[in-house]
């Protein structure tokens, strides 16, 4: 299983021979796993770039997120007992409070696990407290909120407040992302930063660390 392979199984959106491809290159091959997250980061890349250039539309990105979710089933441990995997930036993800949206939140998920950050999901439906609270447990570097429905945006603000009331809010860079919401209602809320779409969402993320 050559690292083009997997590269071109990402981009081909091959969901269901994903997983055995990157099994074979982890136990047959012997291959690296972050030798293997970037072959497979370098797909998601290309599917971003034809998502931009609008050669790929919502359906195959929601389905890129998927396949990742699939190699990431293989990869995941295999990265995790890999000393490389420390000191990497850590990301809370969720949906609010209120709202059982988690389509879009999954696959900024996907791309912020393929891009090598670590990755705590809570889920969606998720109360201000717990999101402290993993922040507080995890030195989290961002927590990272998704927001679909206008009656939940408040609920970013709750968020906001909370972190301030827990004295954590100058560690953390809050990102939020969702239809209703646009920059000027993102920072309105307490956010640090907002993207329109999963893959600047990334690409903003990496700019706010240098990266
Ligand atoms: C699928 C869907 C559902 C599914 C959700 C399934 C699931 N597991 O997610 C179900 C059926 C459960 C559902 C329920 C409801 N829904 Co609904 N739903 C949708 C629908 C059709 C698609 C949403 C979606 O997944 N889009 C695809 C993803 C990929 O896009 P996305 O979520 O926008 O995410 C992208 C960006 O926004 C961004 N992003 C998202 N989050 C984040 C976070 C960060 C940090 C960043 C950087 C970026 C980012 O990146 C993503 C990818 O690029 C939308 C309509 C629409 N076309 O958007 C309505 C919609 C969101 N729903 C709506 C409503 C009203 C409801 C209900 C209240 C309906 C009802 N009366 O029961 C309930 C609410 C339930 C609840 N409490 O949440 C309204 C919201 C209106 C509003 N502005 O408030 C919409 C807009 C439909 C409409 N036109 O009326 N819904």
């Amino acid at each position: 299983m050559d690292f083009e392979k997997l590269t071109e199984l990402i981009i081909e959106l091959e969901v269901d021979d994903i997983e055995a491809a990157v099994k074979e290159a982890l136990e047959v091959d012997g291959k690296e796993p972050f030798d293997i997250l970037n072959a497979l980061t370098k797909g998601m890349d290309e599917v971003g770039r034809r998502y931009e250039e609008k050669e790929y539309y919502l359906t195959e990105l929601v389905l890129a997120g998927e396949t990742m979710k699939e190699a990431f089933k293989v990869l995941q441990p295999a990265l995790a007992a890999s000393d490389q995997s420390q000191d990497k930036i850590k990301i809370i993800l969720a949906t609010v409070k209120g709202d059982n949206h988690d389509i879009g939140k999954n696959i900024l998920g996907s791309l912020l696990l393929s891009s090598g950050f670590e990755l705590f999901d809570l889920g969606m439906d998720v109360d201000e407290n717990v999101i402290v609270d993993k922040v507080r447990e995890t030195g989290a570097h961002i927590v990272a909120l998704s927001s679909l429905l206008t009656m939940t945006v408040e609920q970013i603000k709750a968020v906001h407040e909370a972190l301030i009331a827990a004295g954590l809010r100058d560690s953390v860079k809050l990102i939020v992302g969702g239809a209703p919401l646009n920059m000027e209602l993102a920072q309105k809320l307490g956010a640090d930063l907002f993207a329109d779409d999963a893959v600047s969402g990334v690409k903003v993320i990496k700019e706010a660390f240098g990266i």
